[in-house]
């Protein structure tokens, strides 16, 4: 193809990502350097309440980050609950070229990140703060799908959301990134599947790449980009893949997921996209290497 895929991400607000992304690839950067680049932009964002600065705290206030990025050798690096430093994705790859280990969590991804000579800034900002505030008086944890795309008056919009972004040069290498604060309201100590390799995101050389955004739990316990990548190895193209995932959990889970968004975008060796959801309304970016960008509605089980 003249005008191949170069970048593919979550949500409407991945466009801005896909273009930070490119122009890293296209100034001579890995694929690696261009999902970092990609993540960190919806990481800075205060407006973005799903990833990094600006970001719905936890149920005691506490804004907690997951990420991961991840290429095609099998390299990975990843934090979970981390706090009080706005580049998670930059942490999650010091973590995988600084250190032995693929995942450093809490007070302990804090330090290494503080050590690296990362900043520690507050990421609680005063509207995420304020709306924090707005539900404690009614406390209900009940996440409402597809928020990240909800543009309304702060405390309206109960998910967090995430941003998965996947690369592929014109020579065929492949690499992802996954960024984001989480569930809002969540537990103290909740992880969800963004940090977790084949949970948020899994990459395989000569297959493709596969990330995920909604209801983490739902995500992990089918170890859902893992299986979409393993689908994919086995011959499905990447659409048929993340519908079989989506399908997969919806059979297992039934009545259980009522209302609950997951959403599955992979992108194959060849370039070819898929995107599948549970529910109406997930979005996701598509640029390729000319620069021609696309926001997509994916296509959903209900
Ligand atoms: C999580 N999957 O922490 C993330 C949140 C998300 O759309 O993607 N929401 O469960």
């Amino acid at each position: 193809e003249a005008d191949p895929v170069a970048i593919v991400s979550t949500w409407d607000f991945g466009k801005a990502a896909n273009a930070a992304a490119l122009a890293r690839l296209n100034a001579g950067g890995t694929v690696l350097d261009a999902v970092e680049a990609g993540a960190r932009v919806p990481e800075a964002d205060p407006t973005n309440h799903s990833v990094g600065y600006g970001g719905y705290p936890d149920r005691d206030g506490h804004v907690t980050l997951d990420a991961i990025l991840m290429d095609e050798d099998g390299r990975v690096g990843a934090v979970a609950a981390l706090e009080d430093v706005v580049h998670a994705i930059s942490v999650a790859r010091l973590v995988m070229e600084k250190t032995p280990h693929t995942l450093l969590v809490g007070e302990g991804a804090t330090r290494f990140a503080l050590q690296q000579g990362m900043q520690r800034t507050k990421l609680l900002t005063p509207e995420a703060e304020k709306a924090w505030r707005e539900w404690l008086r009614t406390a209900r944890y009940r996440p409402v799908a597809n928020s990240e795309n909800l543009p309304g008056p702060p405390g309206s919009a109960l998910n967090h959301d995430t941003i998965g972004i996947l690369a592929r040069s014109r020579d065929g290498h492949l690499a992802g990134a996954c960024t984001t604060s989480g569930m809002a309201f969540k537990l103290r100590g909740r992880v969800g599947d963004s940090p977790q390799a084949g949970s948020g995101l899994f990459v395989e050389r000569g297959v493709g790449g596969a990330t995920s955004t909604g209801v983490g739990e739902e995500v992990t316990r089918i170890a859902g980009t893992a299986r979409v990548v393993a689908s994919m190895r086995a011959g499905l193209s990447p659409q048929a893949a993340c519908e079989e995932a989506v399908r997969h959990i919806a059979r297992l889970r039934g009545d259980a997921i009522k209302g609950m968004q997951v959403g599955f975008l992979a992108l194959g060796q060849d370039g070819s996209v898929g995107a599948f959801a549970l529910l109406p309304g997930f979005t996701y970016a598509v640029t390729r290497h000319s620069g021609a960008a696309e926001v997509l509605p994916a296509k959903s089980l209900f």
